[in-house]
């Protein structure tokens, strides 16, 4: 019977032994020690039990201190793209940020590095900020006890880029009195637009013309001869502004040209070897001359003596060879010629002089 009984209570001892090592936990005070509760905890008796309370490390019931390295303070106007804290223990960080007033303002915080960090460190890209826009952030530090601290910083990012434009339309000499343009940027922007006239055979501009303009096509009416510099500003909405200018000059008079040497119209020459002179004008420029002789009845045309097969230029600016003026032709065949001399001013306007004479060399 007695066997029995001391069977029962190593049964029941170890029953506890075992339920003791499932609790694991560890004693926090000493009165978890007494009425046999050591055990619970795999003491073999109170007294070791309250030693253990003595020495164990106190519990962390302290939160992490956050401290803020760099970025953007409380209300701050911030053109940077960091945001930066550190901890003063080992801690998971959690975060989000995200347009205040956005379609989903910060739906979840996120993950951040390895869930044991003392700093956090987030970097963004300021290239695409449109306008200065109102931003949120939230960052939860969570130490290995469980105490969180966190943290809010409301902000304003400052666009600091200015608007890329590209503004489309004719630039150069034109004989056309519709200046259209094309306005286009990368942002929303305003636009303002001007022009400075300067009448052809002035030397000062005329006053700045501010005219209304908007984004898209666009279109003046040009009526005075001359030089127009038109400015395209477009500014953002932060107040950021790039600015484009074309100019354009208006020219709506024609060169002259004259014949100045050379076999008189309606003559017979008998020699054949021709040369004539010319004249050539223009209110601006005198871009390109040509000249030939074409042959009575035919369509040949015949270039001045020593240029290259094609080459029909004998002045203006866009010629850079040596004179032909005067234009000069040798060995020509008897029969009748009509000599052209062509004039082109840069907006592409033309004026031509001709002569027509023939060659008979028979004695
Ligand atoms: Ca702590
Ligand atoms: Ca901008
Ligand atoms: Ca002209």
């Amino acid at each position: 019977m007695r066997r029995i009984v001391l069977l029962l209570a190593s049964i029941a001892l170890a029953v506890i032994f075992v339920s003791g090592v499932a609790l694991a936990d560890s004693p926090t005070t000493k009165a978890d020690c007494k009425k046999g509760g050591y055990a619970k905890y795999g003491f073999k008796s109170q007294r070791e039990c309250i030693k253990a309370v003595k020495n164990a490390p106190p519990a962390d019931t302290i939160p992490p201190v956050l401290t803020q390295v760099a970025g953007p303070a409380e209300g701050e106007l911030y053109a940077g793209g960091q945001m930066y804290f550190e901890s003063n223990e080992p801690v998971t960080f959690t975060y989000n940020m995200c347009t205040v007033g956005g379609v989903a303002p910060c739906p979840s915080y996120k993950e951040y590095g390895t869930g044991s960090d003392t700093r956090f460190e987030l970097n963004w890209s300021t290239d695409n900020v449109r306008g200065d826009t109102p931003m949120v952030f939230y960052l939860k530090a969570t130490d290995a006890a469980g105490n969180t601290t966190t943290v809010e910083r409301r902000w304003t990012q400052e666009d600091i880029k200015p608007p890329e434009i590209t503004v489309t339309g004719p630039e150069g000499v034109t004989s056309s009195t519709r200046a259209a343009y094309n306005l286009e940027a990368n942002e929303p922007v305003t636009w303002e637009c001007s022009f400075v006239l300067t009448p052809a055979g002035a030397t000062e501009p005329n006053t700045e013309v501010d005219t209304g303009c908007y984004g898209g096509p666009m279109s003046w009416d040009i009526n005075t001869d001359g030089k127009y510099v038109f400015t395209f500003k477009a500014k953002d909405a932060a107040g950021n502004t790039s600015t484009v200018t074309k100019t354009l000059v208006l020219d709506r008079v024609k060169p002259t040209v004259s014949i100045t040497s050379g076999p008189g119209e309606g003559a017979t020459v008998d020699t054949n070897s021709v040369s004539f002179g010319w004249n050539a004008e223009d209110n601006l420029e005198v871009e390109n001359v040509r000249c030939f002789l074409e042959v009575a009845g035919t369509t040949e045309r015949i270039q001045v003596d020593g240029s290259a097969p094609g080459d029909f230029k004998c002045g203006g600016t866009s010629y850079t060879g040596e004179s032909r003026n005067p234009a000069t032709f040798s060995n020509l065949a008897d029969g009748q010629y009509t000599f052209y001399v062509m004039v082109f001013d840069s907006a592409g306007q033309w004026e031509i002089a001709t002569r027509t004479f023939t060659v008979d060399t028979t004695p």
